[in-house]
């Protein structure tokens, strides 16, 4: 069975953003709860600021689950990637991730690789590019399985990077790892752009699927676009995926009415 969940933003520099909640985890887990969610998805700045004993009350508490933690602050903040031209912006980058595959761990929680994959330009060509993400994904793949956990890898639309953007290459890419330890994030709003067909983009992920970012064609909450929905939850239901859909979407008119649009239509959709 699919199981819910909610983003919770806790980065003042990604203000704008695609998080649904702001600012306050106590805030978005009674919320969430109250909502009927499984779980929270969070997006803090740094390790250091998961509260990983707080939040493990504050979610048994509430009932939840934390269903992954993002990495996108070491892009957003000190604009470090895997794809740098300097070994030690990666390595910086590299760093970064691991703590928070370290924080998520101890709630059980995956961490995300999206922005921080980076992307080709200047001096570094694709295939460099590719070579050193594929380095990264092999060691933090690794590392993450020491500690318990998959890691996640999240293709992204064009506009976002020019390293994977659709499902044929990221699984070609994906048989390249000696790693056996990440799986794919399926952002609907990525894949909309990038996809001929947004069901088949998932029949070709198939298990590889960890980690589906449920929101719709403009990035507002499901529901609030021009997403089809009915073949998305076939082709999910084929593949067998039994994991978190979670609402990285604007939190478009507010915060609370995309909780609530998200959780209607994944009640509809995909419960
Ligand atoms: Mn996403």
């Amino acid at each position: 069975m699919i199981k819910s969940a909610v983003t919770i933003s806790l980065v003042k520099e990604a203000e704008g953003g695609p998080f649904v909640f702001w600012h306050d985890l106590a805030a978005g887990c009674v919320k969430a709860a109250k909502l009927g969610y499984d779980a929270v998805e969070v997006f803090a700045p740094n390790a250091d600021a998961i509260p990983v004993a707080d939040l493990k009350a504050l979610t048994a508490e509430c009932g939840l689950k934390v269903a992954a933690v993002g990495t996108g602050g070491g892009w957003v903040i000190h604009k470090w990637h895997l794809c740098q031209p300097d070994a030690a912006s990666r390595d910086n980058a590299k760093n970064f991730i691991r703590s928070i595959i370290n924080a998520g761990a101890q709630l059980g929680a995956p961490a995300i690789i999206g922005s921080m994959q980076g992307r080709f330009e200047g001096e570094v060509s694709k295939e460099q590019a590719l070579c050193w993400l594929r380095e990264a994904l092999d060691e933090l793949g690794e590392h993450a399985k020491l500690v318990g956990v998959p890691l996640i890898y999240e293709p992204l639309n064009r506009y976002e990077s020019n390293l994977l953007n659709r499902a044929d290459e990221t699984v070609a890419f994906l048989g390249t790892l000696d790693t056996d330890n990440v799986v794919i994030l399926a952002d609907l709003f990525h894949m909309n752009i990038e996809e001929a067909n947004i069901a088949e983009g998932l029949s070709t992920y198939g298990s590889h699927i960890g980690h589906v970012h449920f929101v719709d064609s403009n990035r507002r909450p499901a529901g609030c676009g021009h997403m089809d929905y009915t073949p998305i939850a076939a082709a999910l239901k084929t593949i067998g995926y039994d994991k978190y859909a979670s609402a990285e979407a604007f939190p478009w008119p507010n915060s609370d009415a995309a909780a609530k649009a998200t959780i209607g239509a994944f009640n509809q959709h995909l419960a």
